[in-house]
Order: structure tokens, then sequence, then C-alpha cells
């Protein structure tokens, strides 16, 4: 998925701040298909970082008071910064389940920030066929929900946990994806700033 900065002059820096948890997928066999989903281990073993400009991703302990790991996506100003890992689906029928906790700072028409766990459903090509995406918005965000985008928005900066099934996901609130086509899924921790 693609997304451009609205047009507009930034008036103030915007940090934007998501964090994440454990990240599972459990097929029926309770495979772990995510690679390091844990971040116990060094975020380069499973996961790509996908940047520009000023930003901290890392991994650290303190974010949840568990003494595990989480892992960290901060973005300041413009335009985003992501971790992601594609996981190849043996079948649809994929339990996925998370714990997140998200934050964002200030925002205006111009500049708004958004933070999210991003689920894009991809066929065997890596052609995005559509997403799920667990937002933390600014009022301003322009993400539209549709046939082929199911936003889940989140009420507060508390770590929470969700859960869904890949094959229910794309059967009740994807009709625009073709679920024979899915054959990947990439899994992003996105932090987002429209400014420029
Ligand atoms: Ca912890």
């Amino acid at each position: 998925m693609d997304f451009k900065p609205r047009g507009g002059k930034m008036k103030r820096f915007i940090k934007i701040l998501a964090t994440i948890g454990i990240l599972t997928f459990l097929s029926l066999s309770a495979q772990e298909l995510v690679v390091n989903g844990d971040f116990e281990q060094a975020l380069n073993i499973g996961w790509t970082i996908d940047a520009s400009g000023s930003y901290t991703i890392d991994r650290y302990t303190w974010p949840h008071p568990d003494p595990d790991y989480e892992a960290y996506v901060y973005k300041m100003a413009t335009v985003y910064a992501s971790i992601y890992q594609i996981v190849d689906l043996p079948s649809l029928f994929c339990d996925v389940s998370f714990s997140a906790k998200f934050r964002k700072k200030e925002a205006s028409s111009t500049c708004w920030p958004v933070s999210a766990v991003i689920f894009t459903y991809l066929d065997e090509n890596n052609n995005a066929l559509g997403s799920t995406r667990v937002y933390y918005p600014s009022p301003y965000c322009n993400w539209q929900a549709g046939p082929t985008m199911h936003l889940i928005k989140v009420e507060d900066t508390l770590w929470n946990s969700y859960s869904f099934n890949i094959q229910n996901e794309i059967a009740q609130n994807l009709p625009g994806v073709d679920p024979n086509a899915v054959r990947k899924v990439k899994v992003s921790l996105y932090a987002y700033n429209s400014g420029s």
C-alpha cells in the first residue's frame, strides 16, 4: 500500500508512536508463521524496515511492563516509518492475534498523524488486494473504509489485544477481495504523518 502525504505546510513537529507487543499467527495446527513475532530477537531477524526522514525503530522492554521485548516505531514529521514482514499463508484459515499500544501527538488539517498495525492481503506476485487496519487516527485522517479496506478504530492509548481469523475477516469485511487470490499477508507496524 502506498500513501501520499497531503500538501500543506507543517506548522509543528508531530510525534507518532506505535508500539506492538507480541504478534503471532496461529494456524489450525498452532504453527507460528511470523518470524520473531515476539521481538525477542533483533528486529532484523524476520522484519524489514521501510522508513525515511526522522524516526526511531527499535525494540525495548519498557513500553509494556512485562519483562519481554516490544517493538517500537516512532515517526517525527513526514512521511512514515514502518517495519513489515510478508508471511506466506498455508491457508486462509489462520488466526491472527497481537497486542498493541498507539500514541499520537497534535494534528492539524494539513499535518495529521496516524499509527496503525496493517495487514495487507497479497496475491502470489505480491500485489495488494486489500487490507485490515487497526488504526489510531487524528480527527483529520482521511483513510476511508471500503470493499478492500476494513478499518478498526482504536479509541484509547492503552495496551489492547486484537484477534481475527483471516478467512472470516475477508468473507465478512472485505467483499472486494477475492479470497482465492490471497496467498500472503504483509504485516506492518506503521506510523504516518501527512504533513509536508
Ligand atoms: Ca515489556
